[in-house]
């Protein structure tokens, strides 16, 4: 799977990416993460990418010609399954989204930032919204770096047994049970014995 991320604070997505399984699964070849800064594609030499409401209101608003050209840009090189912008007004994610979103080939996520991107890229280019619980956040990209997670882990051969994203919490709309490791003995709290029986079906 390949995903493409539009920002303007492309700072913010650097790190997520590069520890533990996302990091595995692009040193597996099975995603890759490329992210792009939008005020490359910025109206003027002053990188402006947003521009004041109409109607009034505060705080500015995503400008289209940035996100238009960026899009048609970026959709030259793929043939996006999906077009993602990341918004407090999206569908709420749940595991069914990112099971669904998982057996993808490209996608392409967008950060709203500000008052979020102008109503008419919403319309002509977005496939899909979604935002990643009922709160706001100052910007998509924290979204989008659950989203990545969420979807990168589900991929074949991520995870180094396969089983296991199967019996996560939620994958079966059941809360996975509680886990222990050692010691035995935790300060006169010890791990049931169920678990110490040696019965794995139990
Ligand atoms: Cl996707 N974006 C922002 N800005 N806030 C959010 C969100 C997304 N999901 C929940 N809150």
């Amino acid at each position: 799977m390949h995903i493409d991320i539009l920002t303007v604070v492309p700072e913010l997505l650097t790190s997520p990416f590069e520890h533990s399984i996302m990091k595995r699964a692009q040193d597996k070849g099975l995603l890759t993460v490329q992210v792009h800064h939008l005020r490359k594609w910025a109206v003027n030499e002053y990188g402006q990418v947003d521009d004041y409401q109409y109607g009034g209101g505060a705080g500015m608003v995503m400008m289209c010609e940035p996100l238009a050209n960026a899009i048609e840009e970026l959709s030259k090189e793929k043939n996006y399954d999906e077009i993602i912008y990341l918004t407090p007004d999206g569908e709420r994610l749940n595991q069914q989204i990112a099971n669904t979103l998982s057996l993808k080939g490209n996608l392409l996520m967008i950060c709203g930032h500000y008052k979020g991107i102008d109503e008419r890229i919403r319309q002509q280019y977005i496939t899909k919204e979604i935002s990643i619980g009922d709160y706001v956040l100052s910007g998509g990209e924290l979204a989008a770096a659950v989203l990545v997670d969420a979807i990168g882990r589900l991929l074949p051969g991520v995870l180094n047994d396969e089983t296991s994203a199967l019996t996560d919490s939620f994958q079966d709309n059941l809360l996975a049970p509680p886990v222990y490791t050692r010691p035995v003995d935790f300060r006169g709290n010890k791990v049931p014995d169920v678990l110490m029986s040696g019965n794995h079906k139990k």
